[in-house]
């Protein structure tokens, strides 16, 4: 008899990562649509979680309402995932898949654009769950900031921008890289238009999905 978790048939968890204005959300939405489609339970979550009291603190900080440490708002970012790890995990194992907008990445991103060694901001994110499939929203910070302008918020500045768009292909050189048996890494051209970025998308995550519902196990991050 085969393990039982590695044979289980469940939900994938699909992630986008990527700068702000990288269009993350517009595709997370068509992502959606197409897997609703086909007939998938599929349920569309995003990070931060601002509805929970841990989210609250962080969308304060974000309208600069608040000031807090830069490690204290990477720790909050963090536990803000934390929070949601069981539910995410019975989502998953019910057979839902999970479309996440923005993850630990840009946890351990934004937080190492200000200075924060790497490793001390991957350290709080070790054994959340481990996404089956992270699409990276590839676009220069130039090109972001010309869409349509930012939202103003904290960090969306084009300076802070180029640090984040930095930091995140030190994490796709080294970290993601070394867990790529866990989770597929593909870096997506998001110049392009969006219904290209889109069915670039689709071919990616209909190969994870029909993965994840033979049967896959349920990965935790970094601990490699
Ligand atoms: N952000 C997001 C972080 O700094 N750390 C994190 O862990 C997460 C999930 O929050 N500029 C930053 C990135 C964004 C900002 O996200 C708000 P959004 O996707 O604009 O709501
Ligand atoms: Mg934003």
């Amino acid at each position: 008899m085969e393990n039982k978790n590695s044979s289980e048939s469940r939900g994938a968890l699909i992630v986008l990562e990527g700068l702000d204005r990288s269009g993350k959300t517009s595709q997370s939405t068509r992502l959606h649509s197409f897997l609703d489609g086909l007939g998938y339970s599929v349920e569309s979550w995003r990070f931060p979680d601002r509805n929970t009291g841990v989210g609250q603190m962080i969308s304060s900080y974000l309208a600069n309402e608040s000031q807090l440490d830069d490690r204290a708002i990477h720790l909050l970012f963090s536990a803000n995932r934390w929070e949601k790890r069981s539910l995410m995990e019975t989502k998953l194992r019910s057979g839902t898949t999970l479309i996440v907008d923005r993850y630990s990445y840009s946890g351990v991103a934004f937080s190492s654009a200000k200075g924060l060694d790497i490793e001390w901001c991957k350290a709080p994110e070790m054994g959340l769950l481990a996404p089956d499939l992270v699409l990276y929203l590839d676009i220069p910070p130039e090109r972001a900031a010309e869409r349509g302008g930012y939202g103003g918020e904290r960090y969306e500045r084009l300076e802070f921008q180029r640090k984040v768009a930095k930091s995140y292909q030190i994490l796709r050189d080294s970290s993601w890289k070394s867990h790529l048996f866990l989770a597929v890494q593909q870096t997506i051209d998001a110049c392009c238009p969006v219904e290209d970025v889109e069915k670039q998308i689709r071919e990616v995550v209909s190969d994870c999905v029909v993965t994840c519902q033979k049967g896959k196990s349920i990965s935790q991050l970094w601990l490699h």
